[in-house]
């Protein structure tokens, strides 16, 4: 196969610079954009001048305020942030269809055939940041890769306001000292369970090889394998159809009781309604769904149809979830299923159209 040429792109602290654009008496401040600090609202993101206070995503307003008194509080508008990403992958198509979004903010770009700014995909990530900016006004990063792995790990490199490029010749160099946090699909709990063998770095796991990362991780030791010597042949696939959204938590203790449950949900509900906002699917979810694991690591999932994003139902179904263990609890979380026969249908309908 020939090289592939991957493009990931990813605006910086994307609410927070819609908003700062269209306000310029924000910027250079410390601004959170997300739920009300009085009830029980989360931050969607802040920017760069918030994160020096230790405010960060999916952190209660409330205690972004403890941390950073001067913060100014934005509510989130989605139908805003919706039209500027409209806009971003406008400019994104300019140079390929081959666009795989991942959220309003960010996408892959396989940019292999594409003859602009000489072929070159480090060129082509400038002039797309450039009009971003001067069209725009606001940033986006770029990670330049031969593959999505590594162009995803690159975009984070020079954040914000930035681009890094690696070459098929950098790929060995870059990928050996690379954290095992950075791979796709390796949590918290594999990292520990990684750093307590002594496996922090890609080059720690290259080393153990093959046979030894599949007899200790299964299945994902063969991916384990790819990813740390940087190989990863997944295609940028288009307009990826999304089937479910979810959030999840695992506490640090146990909740001990139903009502203690409960209590979780309201956090838990806000923050999968912004996922779904994100995600653009809000007026597609056919079911909704709560999963409980009891403190033995036993899991229930109770799943009940229904259209709209439902507090109240997702407490029913906690409840039934609860009724089934009334054991202490180590995760809550809350999902919706999305219908995708829609475009299912117009998958369908362009193969028959296919000569
Ligand atoms: P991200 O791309 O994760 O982050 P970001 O654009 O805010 O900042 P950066 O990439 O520079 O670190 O998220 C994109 C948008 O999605 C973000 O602006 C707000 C929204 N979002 C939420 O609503 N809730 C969340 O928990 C996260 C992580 C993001």
């Amino acid at each position: 196969m020939s090289q592939r040429k991957i493009i990931h792109a990813d605006c910086d602290s994307f609410y927070a610079s819609v908003e700062m654009r269209d306000d310029p008496s924000l910027k250079g401040k410390p601004i959170a954009v997300g739920g009300s600090p009085t009830g029980r609202g989360v931050v969607a993101t802040c920017s760069y001048e918030a994160r020096r206070f230790g405010v960060h995503s999916a952190m209660p307003m409330a205690e972004a305020l403890r941390r950073c008194p001067d913060l100014i509080v934005v509510r989130t508008d989605m139908a805003k942030y919706r039209a500027v990403s409209k806009d971003v992958h406008e400019i994104f198509s300019d140079y390929t269809d081959l666009i795989e979004p991942l959220s309003l903010d960010e996408a892959f770009l396989d940019v292999s055939g594409v003859e602009q700014c000489g072929g070159s995909a480090t060129l082509m990530a400038e002039e797309i940041r450039t009009r971003v900016r001067d069209n725009l006004g606001i940033t986006i990063s770029a990670g330049i890769a031969p593959n999505k792995f590594l162009a995803k790990v690159a975009s984070d490199w020079r954040k914000p306001d930035g681009q890094f490029t690696v070459t098929p010749d950098d790929v060995q160099g870059f990928v050996r000292e690379l954290p095992v946090t950075k791979l796709f699909g390796v949590g918290s709990v594999t990292a520990g369970k990684m750093a307590r063998s002594g496996l922090n770095t890609c080059a720690d796991l290259e080393a153990l090889g093959a046979a030894e990362l599949s007899l200790r991780f299964g299945k994902f030791g063969v991916r384990l394998w790819d990813l740390c010597r940087g190989v990863d042949n997944r295609p940028v696939r288009p307009d990826r159809v999304r089937k479910s959204v979810s959030v999840e938590r695992t506490y640090a203790e146990d909740k001990p009781g139903l009502a203690s449950c409960l209590d979780q949900l309201p956090s838990l509900f806000e923050e999968l309604s912004q996922r779904v906002a994100k995600a653009n699917c809000g007026g597609r979810i056919k079911a909704l769904t709560v999963k409980m694991r009891f403190a033995g690591f036993e899991t229930t999932t109770v799943t009940r149809q229904g259209s709209g994003l439902s507090q109240k139902l997702f407490g029913e179904l906690m409840e039934e979830a609860w009724a089934r263990g009334e054991r202490p609890v180590r995760l809550l979380g809350l999902g919706v299923s999305v219908n995708t026969d829609d475009v299912a249908r117009q998958l369908v309908l362009f193969d028959e159209l296919v000569p």
